[in-house]
């Protein structure tokens, strides 16, 4: 099983990366490694598990973030409105994004930063991914909010992007333009 002993922290090259497009259809092995991905933010989201392993809790990982410079993420979390996202991605792509962007209040946090770093995070509030899932189908979500936050943090570690780069320096708090947070009514 992944730990946090397999995540990559900042500062190693790998995370500055573009990483490379998965061969489909997916290998036994690069399909085993999305499903251990997946597992891992299961078992990070399982309070006995997470406390036993002591795994920080993640609600998205990237390939790079356990040392794989692949194009592949994995997702498992419920958004604001009770949609639920669990899957594996290959080679998932941005098709279309809103000008408008969102940010979330809370700012944004990483497995593979090991500090926080306050601020907001502009990102598009509505996006359209095409991707092949874990079951090898080519998939299309249309995602609003903060869905479409997690899955632009993660896509961005594909682009090696780290959330910071977003940030503006010299006013951390100043509300992006064109944008609402998507965590608060
Ligand atoms: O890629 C990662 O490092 C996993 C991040 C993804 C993420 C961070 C901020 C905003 C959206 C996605 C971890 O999930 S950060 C920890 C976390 C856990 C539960 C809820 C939100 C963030
Ligand atoms: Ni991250």
């Amino acid at each position: 099983m992944i730990t946090m002993d397999d995540i990559v922290r900042e500062g190693n090259p790998i995370l500055e990366e573009v990483a490379k497009e998965v061969a489909l259809p997916a290998t036994e092995q690069d399909s085993a490694t999305l499903h251990e991905m997946l597992e891992f933010l299961k078992n990070s989201q399982d309070q006995e598990i997470a406390e036993k392993y002591q795994l920080r809790p993640g609600v998205g990982i990237a390939a790079p973030q356990i040392g794989l410079s692949k194009r592949m993420i994995a997702i498992h979390f419920e958004d604001f409105d009770g949609n639920f996202y669990s899957d594996g991605l290959f080679n998932p792509r941005i098709v279309s994004h809103s000008v408008e962007k969102t940010f979330l209040s809370s700012g944004e946090g990483c497995l593979s930063v090991d500090r926080e770093i306050q601020g907001y995070v502009p990102r598009y509030a509505r996006i359209t991914v095409k991707a092949i899932n874990l079951a090898g189908e080519p998939i299309k979500l249309r995602l609003r909010g903060y869905a479409a936050v997690v899955l632009q943090h993660e896509i961005d570690h594909l682009n090696g992007l780290m959330f910071y780069d977003y940030i503006n320096e010299n006013n951390p708090f100043l509300k992006p333009d064109n944008a609402k947070p998507c965590d608060v009514d």
